[in-house]
């Protein structure tokens, strides 16, 4: 009796294996895609990307088994307008979400909702910054808004529900839940979106000690005084010593402010510390204050003396001592999720893309934020790893942007990219099978005035060159020379040496700007509805 029901397991066993063959010759297996994107990480604290701020050896083993992008940049450089052309694969004057403010039509088409039709299982971990029941996923779980660090509020297929603990590990512990109890016959599109290191930058706790001793190098240009740029740079709130706020930000408590006469820049600065730290259990509050209390305690020693450098320099240190110790937690969590997709048999049939919803300041120019099309807030990381067709170390210097994703993705799937997406797919670019692409990309930004006061903007950058033309309340072009001048420290759009790129730019923008559907009046119908707000 025994044997035979030996006999009989092990046929249907057998039958099961020869019918899965059969499957798979006549559909190939489809990979995978696990998206992870963090918001505001800038590739200067990758170490992968070489400048040496602090460690993501997490990170760094996916751009050494993949590719590093170097290029890769955004369309528009703020959270919601960046993850709706994540989405469509579309520029934000065309799928309407031009910033944080406007709403997002969830019933457009997405990519992930074109891979549910094909067979795709789907899921957003998260931060989406949208309002409205996610689309186009079989599962969602998503913060409010921008979210909050310590014990946040999630909204789970629509249901509200405080969780307990940290946010980048509870997203990462959610992501892998949710890998845990998927249907393993059917191949996986996860978006895994990490709310750091978002400001105001409150990493986990079993960071805090080691992090706030760091001393980390300043940028050459901390001390920016805007010469040679225009009305935009210089009327920007986002430098640190003027416009970073004491109490959240730098995490001075309120009655330290008070005793040290510091002037809140905004009423809201106060209440956010205590909403932030107000949110931590009794033991998570006294574990922190054993860190913080006795840099303030010095902080409140030292500052009366303290010169206007050295408040920046002190400002700068804080700020880049958070903003790394949250990185810290992200690290580890794509080593988490790594490791889950070892032990399962699933890092090779996965497509696995890091990346950010913008790059961010950490002090180039004396800024924080982003919303900039110069380098550091246009760009954005981009590593993918892929073995199947993609050769460990491999590097990408062309222009990428993350209107590519979708359409990347879909080719991916084997799924028709619709014609009306904007991006075009990288997947033959990064396995070397093509070498030419774009050479030049455009860009859009809108929310002004707003939070950190950056101009209305759109312009082209190609290989070399950037033309940015600022408008609403000015009316100026700005042309850098990227090879001669990185950092983008002087404006040569009326030097007469270079008319000529000028003349060629100006040109290479009209057909940008047609090409992708874009004139002058949408930039006033998308200030017309702002002003309205
Ligand atoms: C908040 C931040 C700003 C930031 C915007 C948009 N202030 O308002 O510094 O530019 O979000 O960021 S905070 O003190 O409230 O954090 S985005 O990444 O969501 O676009
Ligand atoms: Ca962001």
């Amino acid at each position: 009796m025994k044997s035979y029901s030996l006999i009989s397991s092990f046929l249907i066993q057998l039958l099961c294996i020869i019918s899965l063959q059969a499957q798979e010759s006549v559909s190939p297996k489809r990979p995978n895609i696990i998206f992870i994107m963090s918001d505001d990480h800038a590739y200067q604290a990758i170490s992968a990307y070489g400048h040496n701020l602090n460690k993501t050896p997490n990170i760094d083993q996916l751009a050494e088994e993949g590719a590093l992008f170097t290029r890769a940049t955004v369309t528009n450089s703020l959270c919601a307008p960046s993850r709706a052309v994540l989405l469509t694969g579309k520029h934000s004057f065309i799928n309407g979400k031009v910033d944080n403010v406007s709403r997002f039509d969830w019933n457009q088409d997405n990519f992930p909702k074109l891979l549910q039709k094909a067979g795709y299982q789907t899921a957003l971990i998260g931060k989406i910054h949208m309002d409205g029941l996610p689309q186009g996923f079989d599962h969602s779980a998503v913060l409010i808004d921008q979210g909050e660090y310590y014990n946040p509020n999630f909204i789970i297929n629509g249901q509200k529900k405080q969780l307990k603990g940290y946010v980048t590990d509870l997203t990462t512990d959610m992501a892998i839940q949710w890998l845990k109890d998927r249907q393993i016959d059917q191949p996986f599109c996860l978006l895994y979106h990490q709310k750091a290191p978002h400001r105001e930058w409150l990493p986990a706790l079993r960071h805090i000690k080691e992090y706030t001793q760091l001393k980390v190098k300043e940028p050459a240009t901390l001390y920016d005084d805007y010469h040679g740029r225009g009305t935009a740079a210089k009327t920007a709130e986002m430098n640190i010593l003027k416009d970073m706020n004491w109490a959240a930000d730098n995490k001075v408590p309120p009655h330290i402010m008070d005793e040290l006469g510091l002037k809140e820049r905004l009423d809201w600065d106060k209440n956010a510390y205590k909403n932030n730290l107000g949110r931590m259990t009794e033991e998570e509050r006294a574990a922190w204050d054993a860190v913080y209390n006795p840099i303030i305690e010095k902080f409140k020693a030292e500052y009366p003396s303290m010169s206007a450098q050295e408040q920046m320099q002190w400002r700068y240190q804080r700020y880049m001592q958070d903003y790394l110790g949250c990185i810290a937690s992200i690290d580890e969590g794509v080593g988490k999720l790594m490791a889950y997709l070892k032990a399962n048999n699933l890092s090779d049939n996965t497509i696995i893309v890091y990346t950010s919803d913008q790059g961010f300041y950490l002090g180039e120019h004396g800024w924080f934020d982003k919303r900039f099309m110069y380098e550091e807030s246009l760009r954005t990381p981009l590593i993918v790893r892929y073995p199947k067709e993609i050769k460990a170390g491999t590097r990408i210097d062309k222009l990428v942007q993350n209107l590519d994703f979708a359409p990347t993705f879909l080719d991916y799937a084997g799924v028709d990219i619709p014609s009306d997406m904007q991006g075009a797919s990288f997947r033959k670019l990064v396995s070397n099978e093509i070498s030419s692409w774009r050479d030049a990309i455009y860009y859009t930004y809108y929310e002004y005035p707003s939070i950190h006061m950056v101009k209305r903007h759109y312009g082209i950058r190609t290989e070399r060159y950037k033309l940015i033309y600022f408008y609403y309340d000015v009316d100026e072009w700005e042309l850098y020379d990227l090879k001669n001048d990185p950092q983008e420290l002087n404006n040569v759009y009326n030097d007469s040496n270079y008319a000529d790129i000028k003349k060629d730019l100006h040109a290479r923008l009209v057909e940008l700007r047609k090409q992708y559907g874009d004139s002058d009046e949408h930039d006033a119908r998308f200030l017309k509805a702002y002003l309205k707000n």
